[in-house]
């Protein structure tokens, strides 16, 4: 695929691009022509990826490393972007955390507000920035990654569960504020993905988090980020408000089936 100058090209902001989900829609977007805004704490892996993907699919693509939980830092990347970057049709509000598991009495507070700071603080000082670059093109798409923790509460899972609750609400005002600028919003709301979630949630302790997904078969990265993208790529008239997706071997956040 090669692009040049005079071709639009769709835009699309992904946070917490580095792994997981967002390094997953980075490259399915890529793949599809999207130019793509890429951030993350991980400059190294930031980098690497918008290399490989800039080769492989000949997409522009811009690199922002910063943390998101700092408000000043987002207010930084955005209001810097350059010319070429500052029409951006895709928000793709990814960038998030699971710290600790443990009972509310046991709770660590640094586990607490690193979800608050980065689930909520963050999704919304981001969304803050990019919901007027939307509303005055009038037209624009944002995407939020919940959970099934955002729809269902389980045992310790306290405020892992209240962040994407929130989110869960935001997507709902979201959708009720934009709607008169032409602004489609779209929750999503996976069960278990295998990604980094478990090893950062139980802080690297391998075992933990592969106990998370013993005896079944969970969700890929590339699952969400195919679905995130069927939601952005309906017709202009549709909006795919709210999905829920599990692997086949999860009904809901608290039942499985395992071998
Ligand atoms: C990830 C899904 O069930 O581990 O948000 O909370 S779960």
């Amino acid at each position: 695929m090669y692009f040049n100058s005079l071709q639009i090209l769709k835009t699309i902001l992904i946070t917490g691009a580095s792994s997981g989900i967002g390094e997953a829609c980075a490259n399915l977007f890529a793949q599809n022509g999207y130019q793509l805004i890429i951030t993350g704490r991980r400059k190294d892996k930031l980098e690497q990826l918008a290399d490989r993907l800039s080769n492989q699919y000949m997409v522009p693509i811009l690199a922002l490393d910063f943390d998101i939980a700092n408000q000043k830092a987002c207010e930084k990347a955005i209001q810097n972007l350059p010319q070429e970057y500052k029409k951006i049709d895709i928000l793709v509000n990814n960038a998030g955390l699971a710290a600790g598991l443990s009972p509310i009495q046991e709770g660590l507070l640094s586990d607490w507000e690193s979800m608050i700071d980065i689930n909520l603080k963050g999704l919304l000082y981001i969304t803050r920035l990019v919901a007027p670059i939307m509303t005055a093109q009038k037209s624009g798409h944002i995407v939020n990654i919940s959970s099934v923790a955002g729809k269902e509460n389980y045992a310790n899972g306290n405020v892992y569960c209240a962040t994407k609750h929130a989110v869960d609400s935001l997507s709902q005002t979201m959708r009720i504020d934009l709607l008169q600028h032409g602004i489609k919003v779209t929750n999503i709301a996976p069960g278990m993905v295998e990604t980094e979630f478990s090893l950062v949630r139980f802080k690297g302790d391998e075992n933990r988090a592969k106990n998370v997904y013993k005896g079944l078969t969970p969700l890929n990265a590339n699952d969400i980020a195919e679905t995130i993208y069927w939601a952005v790529s309906r017709p202009d008239h549709v909006n795919i408000s709210d999905i829920v997706i599990t692997p086949k071997a999860q009904a809901n956040a608290t039942t499985t089936i395992r071998n």
